[in-house]
C-alpha cells in the first residue's frame, strides 16, 4: 500500500480559485481580505485560511497575516502556568474550543464560590444593543457577582493561570464574573463578541478592543441539565468541577468568529456555578 499525500487545502476548490489565489497573493492583495472573499463563496474560513497560507509558502512569502489570538497548546495535556497538569479532554475545530480537566481543585472552587457568596449574587445582566448598558433580560435568567482583576490572591492566581495557559496577556482579561443558575434558568444563544454595527458596542471596544477568547470555568455542576451548548454545530459539553471550556471569539483573519455563538442550557436538577473569563484583543481598562 502506497501512502498518498492528503490533498492540499489550495486544490479544494479547482484549478481557478487555486490561480485566483496566487495571482492576488502575487499582487501583495491582503491574504485577511482575500479569506473574507473566499468564505463568502465556496470556501470553509478554516480550509481558506489553510490554502492562503500554502500559496504564500508557494511564493515564497512569508506567512504572517494570521491575527493572533488566545490558544491552547496542541498536546493532551498541558500545565496551568503555575506547573500543574491540566488535562486537555477534547478539541473542536468549529468552534475553535478546548475542554479541560483539572485547571482547578475542589478547595479552590469552594474557596471562590464562597468568596463570590460573601459578596453576593443578582440577577444577571445583558449588554444592551443600544446604550451599552447592561439590563436585566428573559435571555439569561442567573444571578452572579463581577469581581475585579486580582482582586484576591485567588482570583489573581486563577488569571494567571489563564493567561498562561491561553498564552495571551493577563493585563488583556477582564475582570471574572462568576454565575450561578437554578433549575430552569439559563442563558440562551449569544456571542461573546461585541457587534461593532450595534451603537451600543463602542462604549466597550474602547476599553481593550474586542474580546478575543472566552473561558467558561465549572466551580459547580448540577445533577441535570446546565450544559454548555454551541448550537451551530450541535456540540454540548459538560466539564467536571475545576474543568472548563475555552473558545475564541474572534478568527485569524479578524472576523468575530459565528461558531462561537453559545448557550448556557437550562439546569434541571441541582446548582450550577461557573465563572467566566474574557479576553480581550489589548489591554483591558476598568470603567472610570
Ligand atoms: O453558562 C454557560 O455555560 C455559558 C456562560 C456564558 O455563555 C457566558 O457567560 O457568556
Amino acid at each position: 500500500m502506497t501512502d498518498n499525500p492528503p490533498p492540499m487545502a489550495i486544490d479544494l476548490q479547482g484549478e481557478r480559485w487555486r490561480q485566483w489565489i496566487l495571482d492576488n497573493l502575487q499582487r501583495n492583495c491582503s491574504p485577511a481580505e482575500m479569506l473574507k472573499r473566499m468564505a463568502s463563496g465556496a470556501w470553509d474560513r478554516e480550509k481558506a485560511a489553510q490554502a492562503l497560507d500554502e500559496g504564500l509558502t508557494l511564493l515564497g512569502i512569508p506567512r504572517d497575516w494570521r491575527k493572533p489570538l488566545p490558544a491552547i497548546k496542541q498536546s493532551a495535556s498541558v500545565t496551568n502556568g503555575d506547573g500543574q497538569p491540566v488535562r486537555v479532554l477534547s478539541r473542536f475545530e468549529k468552534p475553535h474550543a478546548v475542554l479541560l480537566d483539572q485547571l482547578l481543585s475542589a478547595e479552590e472552587c469552594k474557596a471562590l464560590i464562597d468568596y463570590a457568596y460573601s459578596k453576593g449574587l443578582r440577577k444577571s445582566g445583558v449588554v444592551d444593543s443600544g446604550t451599552g448598558q447592561s439590563i436585566e433580560h428573559h435571555a439569561r435568567t442567573s444571578t452572579s457577582v463581577f469581581f475585579t482583576r486580582a482582586e484576591t490572591s485567588l482570583i489573581d492566581m486563577l488569571e494567571t493561570r489563564l493567561a498562561n495557559l491561553t498564552g495571551w496577556p493577563v493585563e488583556n482579561g477582564e475582570g471574572l464574573q462568576m454565575l450561578q443558575y437554578e433549575p430552569g434558568q439559563e442563558y440562551k444563544a449569544h456571542y461573546d463578541w461585541f457587534n461593532p454595527e450595534n451603537p451600543g458596542s463602542a462604549l466597550h471596544l474602547q476599553r481593550g478592543g474586542q474580546r478575543v477568547g472566552t473561558t467558561v470555568v465549572y466551580l459547580a455542576i448540577p445533577e441535570e441539565g446546565g450544559g454548555t451548548r454551541f448550537p451551530g454545530s450541535g456540540i454540548e459539553v459538560y466539564p467536571n468541577a475545576g474543568g472548563a471550556i475555552f473558545f475564541t471569539d474572534m478568527d485569524v483573519s479578524g472576523e468575530p468568529d459565528m461558531t462561537s455563538l453559545h448557550a448556557g442550557t437550562p439546569v434541571i436538577k441541582g446548582t450550577k456555578i461557573i465563572v467566566t473569563y474574557w479576553q480581550r484583543e489589548g489591554a483591558f481598562r476598568v470603567k472610570e
